[in-house]
C-alpha cells in the first residue's frame, strides 16, 4: 500500500486543524475562530483500501510573545522534518504578508515536496481565485497548488487522489480502526480549553490551560475533574464568571460534546487555579506537555 507522513502548517487561523478533521470525516483537533488554538502537533490517521496518510497537524508558525509561543513554533518547525510532505494551507480571504513570507523561507530549507493548499476557497470569487493563484505560483517551488474548502469539504478528494500520487508503497503504520493516537486525556482537556476559547475574549482565552487532574467511574458515569489554569486572579474570576455562570457554561458545553465523543455518561467537574506567568515558565510547560522531551545524544 501506499503509505507516508504529511505535515499541515502555516499561520494561525488559516484552517490547518478543520482540514485535518475534514480529511478524517472526525474530530481529532480542536478548532476556533482565535488564532494559536492549536497547541501540539496532533496525528490523525486516514487509512483505505489501498493507502494510509498519516497527517499532522501543527501550532501555527507566528511572532511569538511567550515562551509557549517559542515551543510551539518550535513544534511546527520539528514536526515539519520528520514527515514525507508538507502541506502548506493559506486563507485564501487573508491578504499575502510577512507572516507568509517567513514561512515560506522556511521552506525554502526543505526537501520534501510543498503542496500549496489554498484554503476557505468558500470565502471568495472564482476571479479573485485565479489571481491569487497565478501570484502564488511564483512565489514559491510548489509541487502542487490545490484550492479547497476545507469546512465545505470542497475539493478534498482530489487532494487525497493528488496525495497518493506523490506518496511510495510503504508499510501500514497504525491498525485501519485507529484514528489518532493520544491518549483519552488529551482529548478531554483540549475539548474543554476549546469552549474556553469560543466563551472567552481578548487575552484570557490564550491565557489558558486545561489539566486533567482525576478520571474515575461511578456505576454507568465517567467522573472527571479538571484544573483550568490561568495566570492572574482577575482572569480567574473573568473565568468562574458572575455567580459561575461563566463556568457553568463552558462545563455544560465541554459535557455535551465529551459524551458524544466518548459515548458515555459524563460528570465533569472544574476547578481555576492561578499559576503566576505559566506561559513563560518552561518547567510548567513541560509539565503541561508542550515542551518536548529533547533526546541527549
Ligand atoms: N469559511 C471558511 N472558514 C474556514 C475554513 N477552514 C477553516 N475555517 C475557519 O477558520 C477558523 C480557524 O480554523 P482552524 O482549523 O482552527 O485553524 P488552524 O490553522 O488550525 O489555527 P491554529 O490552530 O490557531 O494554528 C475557524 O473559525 C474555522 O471554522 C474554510 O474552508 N472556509
Ligand atoms: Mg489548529
Amino acid at each position: 500500500m501506499k503509505s507516508g507522513f504529511v505535515a499541515l502548517i502555516g499561520r494561525p487561523n488559516a484552517g490547518k486543524s478543520t482540514l485535518m478533521n475534514a480529511l478524517l470525516k472526525q474530530k481529532v483537533a480542536i478548532i476556533s475562530p482565535k488564532p494559536q488554538t492549536t497547541r501540539n502537533s496532533i496525528r490523525g490517521i486516514r487509512t483505505d483500501e489501498d493507502s494510509q496518510i498519516i497527517f499532522v497537524d501543527t501550532p501555527g508558525i507566528h511572532k511569538a510573545k511567550h515562551e509557549l509561543g517559542a515551543q510551539m513554533n518550535k513544534e511546527a518547525a520539528s514536526s515539519a522534518s520528520g514527515v514525507d510532505m508538507i502541506y502548506y494551507l493559506v486563507d485564501a480571504s487573508e491578504k499575502f504578508g510577512s507572516g507568509d513570507e517567513y514561512v515560506l523561507k522556511m521552506l525554502e530549507n526543505t526537501h520534501l515536496p510543498v503542496f500549496l493548499i489554498y484554503n476557505k476557497i468558500d470565502l471568495i470569487s472564482k476571479e479573485h481565485l485565479l489571481v491569487q493563484l497565478n501570484k502564488w505560483k511564483d512565489r514559491f517551488n510548489f509541487e502542487e497548488i490545490i484550492p479547497v474548502s476545507a469546512k465545505q469539504s470542497e475539493n478534498l478528494e482530489h487532494l487525497i487522489e493528488v496525495t497518493k500520487e506523490h506518496l511510495e508503497e510503504g508499510i501500514q503504520y497504525y491498525p485501519s480502526d485507529m484514528v489518532c493516537d493520544y491518549p483519552e486525556q488529551f482529548i478531554m482537556s483540549e475539548i474543554i480549553r476549546e469552549k474556553l476559547l469560543y466563551n472567552t475574549e481578548q487575552e484570557i482565552p490564550h491565557s489558558t490551560a486545561v489539566v486533567i487532574e482525576r478520571i474515575r467511574r461511578r456505576r454507568d458515569t465517567l467522573i472527571i475533574n479538571a484544573m483550568i489554569l490561568v495566570e492572574r486572579d482577575s482572569q480567574k474570576g473573568i473565568i468562574i464568571g458572575k455567580q459561575g455562570a461563566m463556568i457553568k457554561k463552558v462545563g455544560l458545553q465541554a459535557r455535551e460534546e465529551l459524551e458524544s465523543i466518548l459515548g458515555e455518561k459524563i460528570f465533569l467537574e472544574l476547578f481555576v487555579r492561578v499559576e503566576k506567568d505559566w506561559r513563560n515558565r518552561k518547567s510548567k510547560l513541560q509539565q503541561l506537555g508542550y515542551i518536548q522531551v529533547e533526546n541527549e545524544r
